[in-house]
């Protein structure tokens, strides 16, 4: 698509980035830390498996920690143009916070799921969960207690794939917001979206570690440079 043409099918993808200014801290910011923890530490089935306590806190802490923010102004810009924007629009966020929902955002899907989730090892049906998982509750569905987070681990298939591909392949435009482009595969979407045709607009507190790929990007917090995208968006 070039510059000139107004875009009609819109990609979204979202990281940490986003909820930075809502109070939530990203993986690299706080050293590559997560309640003291390293995150391939404790994002692994194999953790899961080895201390099943320490990563069943570890998300409780998470968990209850994100239902205590709020979203930002990006995160609200976001959901105006979703709901404004006429053509094709998917939010792809590899965030597990709520923050896009609770602005308001509809077409949301989180590739590497949701902390108020839960998933039932048993029966493997998802059930809204806001509480603790530390003392192993009986999933709503079966009554096993065998219920984990319902958060894509390191080594697990991400979430909605197939959905992903098809929107960037009508994508004329694939916008990368507060991610580092440290994470596969969401950090190759801005190649699949070029071999695609598509604009490709970072917007970043600093360049990722895929900018080369991007033709435009645009430095500095989500809260200044998102709101000023979409008014520049929905005034075209
Ligand atoms: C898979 C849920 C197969 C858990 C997460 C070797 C080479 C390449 C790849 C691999 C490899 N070895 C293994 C892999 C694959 C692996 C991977 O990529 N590893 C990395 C470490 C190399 N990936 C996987 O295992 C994935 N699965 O590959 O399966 C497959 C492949 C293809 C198709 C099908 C199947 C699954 C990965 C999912 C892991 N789960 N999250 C949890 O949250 O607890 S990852 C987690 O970390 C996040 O979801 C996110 O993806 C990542 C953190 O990245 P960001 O969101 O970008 O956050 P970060 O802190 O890094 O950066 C923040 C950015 O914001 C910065 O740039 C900063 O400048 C900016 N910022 C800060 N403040 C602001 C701001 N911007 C704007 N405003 C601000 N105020």
């Amino acid at each position: 698509m070039g510059d000139m043409e107004r875009p009609r099918n819109i990609v979204i993808l979202t990281g940490a980035g986003i909820s930075a200014e809502s109070g939530i801290d990203t993986f690299r910011d706080s050293g590559g830390l997560w309640e003291q923890h390293r995150v391939e530490d404790v994002a692994t089935p194999e953790a899961f498996e080895r201390d099943p306590n320490l990563v069943l806190r570890f998300y409780d802490l998470r968990r209850e920690a994100v239902q205590a923010k709020l979203p930002n102004f990006a995160h609200e810009a976001l959901a105006i143009l979703d709901a404004q924007w006429k053509g094709e629009l998917l939010l792809v966020t590899q965030n597990v916070d709520d923050l896009h929902e609770r602005a308001g955002s509809r077409r949301v899907l989180h590739m590497h799921g949701e902390h108020l989730n839960a998933w039932c090892t048993a029966c493997d049906r998802r059930s809204r969960w806001t509480g603790p998982l530390i003392d192993r509750p009986a999933c709503p569905a079966c009554g096993a207690r065998a219920l984990r987070p319902d958060v894509v681990w390191f080594g697990e298939m991400p979430y909605g794939m197939e959905r992903i591909y098809a929107a960037i392949r009508q994508a004329d435009l694939f916008v990368s917001i507060g991610t580092s482009g440290a994470v596969y595969p969401a950090a190759g979407f801005v190649r699949d979206a070029r071999e695609c045709g598509a604009r490709t607009l970072e917007l970043n507190l600093e360049p990722s570690q895929g900018s080369v790929w991007f033709h435009e990007s645009r430095l500095g917090p989500a809260t200044d440079v998102v709101p000023e995208w979409v008014a520049e968006m929905l005034q075209s």
